[in-house]
């Protein structure tokens, strides 16, 4: 890992926190599913999360980016708060979407953050739309999506970055290589190992990133942003990562040998950013006991206040359903 020079110190400092704050968030989720205080499955991305961190330290703030199942990060750069995610996973009516939805696929547009569906590879043509509406309006902006090594077999995956590459869209597509989907392994699912290489099919860039590495996202993604943003067309990102838990906490990854998870265990991309701010004098035991209760606090009193919101009454089930009225009805 080296330091790049367009981040200062307190941006590093902002990566740090976040980075942790997305891992202790998704640990008190879990923990609370295991506890039956949530109900709805919970997905984390445990070991993946320098992808959603970096990538989206990289957005502009009039870009847009539709954030996945593992992409908690993301949202909480864009400004999304715990109490967000935990009254939405709680289904109460504090959350943003009012209980309609339990698992955090609600955007915010303000943030520049588009809902995403559970649908594998529908976001892709989604946000090739974003871009191209953007592209149409005259906005210097650019869409970004994610999207897991299994999914990148849909046929949303291929019609979608077609259509970015043949209209040049200012558009970047992160493929989280975590090595399963499900119990899939990568090598059951597709005849190559670099899932970047399909970017050749579309004429446009394909560059492989480490994806425990969340300074070198930050600069991959960077990089993609600027040749979108300057009307140069899409760009594909394979993230190589490791999904260190099953598909969700509610399964096991039995089906993963032991060591594959011991091996990647040595490169945790928190141990390791944290590995380089200590050597770089830029973080210590104090400054890191600091991060840590500044972010239990946080947690703890957004799982308060979630747990003390009610949940909805049963007649707002039938409002605002497709779409917001000036009644609110
Ligand atoms: C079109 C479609 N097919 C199947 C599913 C069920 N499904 C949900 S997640 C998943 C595996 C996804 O694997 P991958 O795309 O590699 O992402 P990861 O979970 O590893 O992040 C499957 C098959 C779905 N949601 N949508």
């Amino acid at each position: 890992m080296t330091l790049p020079e367009s981040l200062n110190t307190e941006d590093l400092l902002k990566l740090y926190y976040y980075l942790k704050l997305n891992r202790s968030l998704e640990d008190r989720l879990a923990a609370l599913y295991r506890q039956a205080i949530i109900t709805a499955t919970v997905f984390t991305s445990r070991g993946q999360e320098a992808i959603s961190v970096g990538s989206a330290y990289a957005l502009g703030p009039d870009d847009f980016v539709s954030p996945l199942t593992r992409n908690i990060g993301t949202m909480l750069v864009r400004g999304i708060q715990p109490r967000d995610i935990f009254t939405q996973y709680m289904g109460k009516a504090t959350s943003p979407t009012g209980g309609k939805e339990r698992i955090h696929y609600f955007g915010d547009l303000s943030k520049g953050i588009v809902a995403s569906l559970s649908i594998l590879g529908d976001m892709v043509p989604v946000m090739a739309g974003m871009a191209l509406a953007a592209k149409i309006q005259g906005r210097p902006c650019v869409a970004l999506t994610y999207i897991g090594e299994g999914a990148a077999s849909t046929g949303d995956f291929h019609e979608g970055m077609n259509l970015a590459s043949v209209l040049q869209l200012p558009f970047v597509l992160i493929i989280e290589n975590n090595r399963y989907a499900y119990s899939t392994p990568a090598s059951r699912a597709a005849a190559i190992d670099d899932f970047a290489l399909r970017a050749r099919c579309y004429g446009i860039p394909g560059r492989i990133v480490d994806g425990n590495d969340v300074l070198a996202v930050y600069a991959e993604t960077r990089d993609a942003l600027e040749r979108a943003r300057s009307g140069l067309g899409p760009s594909i990102i394979e993230a190589k990562t490791m999904r260190m838990h099953g598909h969700s906490d509610a399964d096991a990854p039995w089906y993963v040998p032991k060591d594959e998870f011991e091996d990647w265990q040595r490169r945790d991309p928190l141990d390791r950013f944290e590995r380089l701010l200590r050597d770089a004098n830029l973080l210590d035991d104090t400054s890191r006991a600091a991060v840590e209760s500044r972010i239990s606090d946080e947690i703890e009193s957004d799982l308060r206040y979630a747990l003390d919101s009610p949940f909805p009454a049963p007649e707002t089930a039938i409002q605002a359903v497709y779409a917001k009225t000036l009644s609110g009805g």
